[in-house]
């Protein structure tokens, strides 16, 4: 018997070797394969059978070489059946309890390797699914670096023992590290994509530049690169796939999608999932793009298909998808068993389209091999692997000190701590006092002046996507609905500020894929209250990411955002807080100014620094009298975690930050002049890092300490601080840490309501003063 066609489809709970592969099954057949051309889809013709195309066959009507060498089809097979061996190796060793996860590739092999046959691995870019060792064997990741992946292994280059098996990341081929959450990885995708194109427009702005984050972001584009990500047709269902192809199609950007339908998402298949049970019907009119809908268990018809994607993106004309029809011969995972959901008529039925079986068949009838080579090619893979995973047990495992489990939560080589933050104001000639707006909006024509990789991007950001009028000066400009980005459209250009579609996922999505590339976007997002759709890319990509790769990607980028009440009338969805949100997630920064100058400083080092920073501007002190201040020049700087001792006293401490902190003064100054208690205001300026010596100095001083945040009190930003008042510095007080923030509820409309709400000057005067009774 020749070797592979023993391999049996297994299921989650044990190989239960049902029956192999149907021996009648053939490739390049025509089957389901069909290359859907959009133009001849209107012309209500479906080009049918694109499918034969090999050293044996080559009947392919496309304009593309898509035929294959004896070797190649050699090889396409060693790779199919290299990837299916490390899933059967990865199984057996789950079940030994030396590896903690496994999920396979197993049915998707053709789909996959014909993906990786036909781009370029180190040229072109990949966001690749869990479900592609197979793409990833063929350009370039080996068995051993995959298993080392599976054990958890120091060595592990994806990962070091951070990320599970299966979440393929390798800088040298441009494999780009994956979270766990299916869809994230088309909006980076298409960011990636629009990074290769910028650069491509702007090299300057690949260069080499030292003091900032570019000295530690090398940048490498080509003309012609493709970005690849792929998906599962059940993950088709989430609205960050639908939000990327909006984009790709926009702006018709050389992506290649890959959508790998084995019509079951974990227990639910296709038909829940898809209206319809196509995605392609779906999807089809989408402009610009390329379509071609394939039996992805034929090597043959999946690299036609490929390569004709490939070949479509790259000449510049527009995205391709390739939808696969494929197979799940193993359960989801080894976490599921699919006996509980799949009948087995249905799993008898589904064996016969195994791709593996198919390919070897196929070979053997075309005369391409023969019995005994089949045996040996067959042999040396699984040698291969067996090499493989004794070098995996051996493995050395990753250090359990603190510092090294911290290490690459943000950048090693530059800290916004930093003393190059740490400069002067300038004088400069005109030293009129400025709105924080204002100083904001200079801040960012000075850095796009300064570094051609910054872009803008955002709802509203723009001054006018339809520029006509704007260029020929009939029209002012939009420039963002608090005009914080106004001007910079028609300062710097339509390649460097744009409006985004109204979709916040899509904006920071992007924004990620294009800093991994080295781009520095400084995007916004219009409100506070409306984060929340990105909120999965700001928690599971853009804080993890440097941190899950162990150090190999990340993606410093700026997310601006308007926050906060205190409005008359701004109600629940135009008045929220929420950073101690963020600052609960290891891995980004977190900025909020109190006033004009703070913000000018801060917002340079957040667009300079190597980090992702979520930097918040308190829309009520955008225009307010409060804590305006002279154009500081466009090198002034604030390194992040200095806190501002903005009133001196000794009586007691009050910490705080963002719109707070007007108020709190205010109520500082009445408690001096009516009783004499002199405080100590302390504004954060940074929630994440924040200045602790600062605090501890104070309280050591006072002995007395107040937390005040416009956030509800209630697990909120005060709550950490003054816990860790209580637990480092429990000796020094004379009184229990007191917090003084908004009620635990959403902020109504009514001033009233909302006054009642918020936490308001005599809140703090209030506080202040029974504090200052112990
Ligand atoms: C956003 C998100 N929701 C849920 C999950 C849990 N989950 C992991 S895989 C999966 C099914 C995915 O199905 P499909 O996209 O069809 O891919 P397949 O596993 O079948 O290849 C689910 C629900 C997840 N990883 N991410």
């Amino acid at each position: 018997m020749i070797r592979g066609v023993s391999m049996a489809r297994r299921n989650g709970s044990g190989g239960d070797g049902k029956r192999p592969a149907d021996e009648t099954a053939v490739l390049g057949a025509g089957g389901a394969a069909a290359v859907v051309d959009p133009a001849m889809e209107t012309a209500g013709k479906t080009r049918g059978a694109a499918v034969v195309a090999s050293a044996v066959s080559s009947a392919h009507p496309a304009t593309v070489e898509t035929a294959m060498t004896r070797e190649q089809l050699v090889e396409f097979y060693r790779l199919m059946y290299l990837s299916r061996r490390t899933d059967d190796r990865e199984i057996v060793l789950k079940r030994q309890q030396k590896i903690f996860f496994q999920i396979s590739c197993a049915g998707h092999e053709a789909l996959l390797a014909a993906a990786g046959m036909a781009l370029r691995a180190g040229y072109d870019w990949f966001f690749p699914y869990y479900r592609d060792r197979a793409l990833c064997l063929t350009l370039g990741n080996t068995v051993e670096e995959q298993l080392l992946q599976a054990v958890g292994a120091a060595e592990d280059v994806a990962s070091g023992g951070r990320q599970m098996p299966s979440h393929w990341s390798n800088r040298k081929l441009h494999i780009v590290t994956p979270s766990s959450a299916v869809a994230t990885q088309c909006l980076q995708a298409i960011g990636c994509a629009e990074a290769g194109r910028y650069f491509t427009r702007h090299p300057e702005a690949a260069k080499k530049h030292t003091g900032d984050y570019r000295e530690f972001k090398d940048v490498t584009f080509h003309g012609d690169e493709v970005t690849y990500v792929s998906i599962g047709e059940g993950s088709t269902s989430q609205g960050e796939f639908w939000e990327s192809l909006n984009t790709a199609s926009n702006g018709r950007l050389p992506v290649v999608y890959v959508v790998e339908d084995n019509e079951y998402a974990i227990s639910t298949p296709v038909e829940a999932n898809t209206p319809g049970g196509n995605i392609s019907r779906l999807i089809a009119n989408f402009p610009n793009f390329h379509f071609a809908e394939v039996d992805g268990t034929d090597p043959i018809a999946c690299y036609a298909a490929m390569v004709e994607a490939a070949a479509y993106a790259r000449s510049g004309r527009g995205p391709a998808l390739v939808h696969g029809h494929v197979v799940r011969p193993y359960s989801h995972s080894l976490s599921d068993d699919e006996r509980q959901y799949r009948s087995e008529e249905e799993v008898q039925e589904e064996n016969a389209r195994d791709p593996l079986a198919k390919m070897q068949l196929w070979l053997l009838r075309e005369g391409i091999l023969d019995e005994a080579e089949i045996n040996r090619l067959e042999q040396k893979v699984d040698e291969e692997v067996q090499r493989a995973a004794d070098r995996a047990m051996q493995a050395v495992l990753p250090s359990t000190a603190r510092e090294a489990i911290l290490r690459h939560q943000y950048s090693e080589d530059l800290k916004p701590t930093d003393a190059r933050f740490d400069t002067e104001p300038e004088a400069t000639a005109d030293a009129s006092e400025r709105t924080m707006a204002e100083l904001l909006n200079h801040c960012l024509k000075d850095e796009m002046r300064r570094d051609e990789r910054i872009v803008v991007f955002g709802e509203d950001v723009a001054d006018a996507t339809r520029d006509s009028a704007l260029r020929a000066g009939k029209i002012k400009g939009k420039g963002g609905v608090f005009k914080l980005t106004a001007g910079l459209q028609k300062k710097f250009g339509n390649d460097r500020c744009w409006n985004s579609p109204l979709a916040e996922a899509n904006i920071v999505g992007r924004a990620i894929g294009m800093a991994v590339r080295g781009l520095k976007p400084v995007v916004e997002i219009q409100f506070f209250d409306y984060i929340w759709p990105a909120m999965h890319q700001m928690r599971n990509e853009l804080a993890a990411m440097r941190w899950r790769s162990n150090g190999e990607w990340s993606c410093p980028l700026v997310i601006r955002v308007p926050i906060g009440g205190y409005l008359t009338g701004g109600s629940i969805y135009h008045s929220q807080s929420g950073e101690s949100i963020f600052t609960h997630t290891p891995g980004v920064r977190v900025v909020m100014p109190s006033n004009a100058l703070d913000a000018a400083g801060l917002l340079r080092t957040a667009i300079r620094c190597d980090d992702p920073v979520l930097f918040l501007e308190h829309k009520r002190l955008y225009r307010e009298t409060f804590g305006r201040g002279a154009y500081p020049g466009p090198e002034y700087a604030i390194p992040f975690g200095k806190a501002k001792v903005v009133r001196e006293g000794k009586d007691l401490t009050v910490v705080t930050y963002g719109a707070v902190v007007p108020r709190a003064l205010q109520a500082a100054e009445k408690l001096e002049r009516e009783t004499g208690v002199d405080v100590e205001l302390i504004d954060l300026r940074t929630l994440s890092p924040y200045d602790w010596d600062a605090i501890a100095t104070s309280v050591r001083k006072t002995s007395k300490a107040i937390v005040a945040h416009e956030d509800m009190l209630s697990w909120g930003y005060g709550a950490e601080i003054a816990a860790r008042i209580g637990e480092e510095l429990f000796d020094e007080l004379d009184a229990p840490v007191r917090r003084v923030a908004s009620m635990d509820t959403f902020v109504a409309y009514q001033p009233l309501l909302e006054d009642a709400i918020l936490p308001q000057v005599e809140d703090l005067y209030r506080a202040m003063l029974e504090m200052a009774k112990y």
